[in-house]
């Protein structure tokens, strides 16, 4: 499904998601002259052209959703409210940074306010990952999406399959956004996927899909928001392909001479902003006036944020010797938020039900033979039919429970009753 451009957003988002756009570019910008200046530690990675993608699909969420960004969402890490001063901080590997120097690039998270999930270098990993934090969510009552990203070289890993067909079995409330920028490294995306539609992937796991124009933020924020709503409502994931273009180089050594100029041209005529630029001065939402203020805003800003992590210290030598392996309570604190009584989730009283139950995919029978919130196989006839035969009646009926369902049955939870949608 394509999506249009619908008038729907307030003034007031419409010019978020421009000021959005500005700041991923004005962040990357700085970034690269901190590159140049060689104070940035190990390598820069840019998302120019692509910042509709991070900033629409991220502005769709609320703020209590969680993502997990990979290298060329910077901006979903400012939609989510980092401050720039820490993806400086972090790229330069100073004390002051998340990780107090020790991680570099964006890997760094923040799961106590902002919901994010630290990246995982390892391609598609993040999609079970963030299956996982969406069902977790659910479990615990708390009507949550989750969004990862992926690139067209990431959709052809073997977890990224094992992770949708893992989101799509659980009905899991996860948004997956696939940006096909058309290479992956040095490999376009003809050599390595014989598909014209990387949405068509969904199919194989009977889930639905979108394809939008990544290059449009409106549209990319419009089918985001619809998405996330179809997942918040207990729909099952979803996945959006956004079509764009990379246009630097893998990072920053990478000239990328590979790249047909005429397709570089063609694509350096739909930038991102510029486009946007000409749709606000059309829709009369932006004038030169609050452009210039915009722009007046950015680098002070900017200015403030760059200065104050140069003059963040680098991390003492002797820092270097701890943090290695996890020592517990004098290394970081893992507390759960539990938003259940903890008790009430944890053995032996984990059975208990659900706060939440997807139509179709509710209770089962755990290995005790009773009821449990859960089905690991133990599934309602009429869901086996539907998804065994595509929506047709099933000729044989489905198993009943055995008795050697894994006991983990009964620990974990199914999903959402329309009693805890808000
Ligand atoms: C499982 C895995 N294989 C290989 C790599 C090395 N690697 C990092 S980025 C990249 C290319 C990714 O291309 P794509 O998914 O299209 O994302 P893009 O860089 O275009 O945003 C590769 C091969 C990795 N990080 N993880
Ligand atoms: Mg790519």
């Amino acid at each position: 499904m394509t999506k249009q451009m619908p008038k729907e957003l307030t003034r007031q988002q419409y010019l978020d998601l421009y000021y959005y756009m500005r700041l991923n570019r004005a962040v990357e910008d700085t970034m690269v002259k901190l590159f140049r200046q060689n104070k940035i530690v190990g390598g820069l990675y840019s998302s120019l052209g692509q910042e509709a993608i991070s900033v629409g699909t991220c502005y769709a969420l609320e703020k209590k959703d969680w993502i997990a960004p990979m290298i060329r969402n910077i901006g979903a890490l400012l939609v989510k409210g980092v401050p720039p001063r820490d993806i400086f901080m972090q790229h330069m590997a100073k004390y002051d940074s998340p990780t107090k120097g020790r991680d570099g690039t964006s890997h760094f998270g923040d799961l106590d306010n902002l919901h994010i999930v630290s990246p995982i270098s390892m391609l598609g990993d993040l999609i079970p990952v963030m299956t996982g934090v969406a069902i977790g969510g659910r479990y615990l009552g708390q009507n949550i999406v989750t969004m990862t990203w992926i690139g067209d070289g990431g959709s052809s890993t073997g977890v990224f399959h094992e992770g949708l067909n893992f989101a799509a079995t659980q009905k899991a409330p996860f948004v997956l956004i696939l940006e096909n920028n058309l290479w992956a490294y040095s490999t376009p995306v003809r050599r390595q996927v014989p598909l014209e539609n990387l949405a068509d992937r969904a199919k194989a796991y009977g889930i639905e899909s979108y394809i939008v124009d990544g290059n449009n933020v409106v549209a990319v924020y419009n089918t985001a928001r619809e998405a996330v709503e179809r997942a918040r409502a207990g729909e099952g994931p979803i996945l959006i392909e956004a079509k764009t273009f990379r246009r630097l180089g893998h990072a920053q050594h990478d000239p990328a001479e590979y790249v047909p100029k005429e397709m570089r041209a063609h694509w350096e005529a739909r930038d991102p902003i510029a486009l946007y630029e000409k749709f606000l001065a059309t829709e009369k939402i932006l004038d030169a006036a609050g452009k210039k203020a915009i722009d007046e805003k950015l680098d002070t800003l900017l200015a403030a944020e760059r200065e104050f992590a140069e003059n963040s210290p680098m991390p003492p030598p002797e820092f270097a010797e701890g943090g290695v392996y996890c020592t517990g309570d004098d290394c970081h604190k893992i507390r759960a938020k539990w938003e259940r009584p903890v008790a009430e989730v944890t053995p032996p009283k984990s059975s208990v039900k659900a706060v939440w139950t997807v139509p179709g995919f509710g209770s089962g029978k755990g290995s005790a033979g009773v009821e449990a919130p859960i089905h690991f196989g133990d599934t309602q006839p009429v869901v086996m039919e539907k998804r065994a035969n595509n929506g047709r009646p099933a000729k044989v009926a489905p198993k009943p429970a055995t008795k050697s369902a894994p006991k983990k049955a009964k620990v974990a939870a199914a999903g959402a009753s329309r009693k805890a949608r808000r």
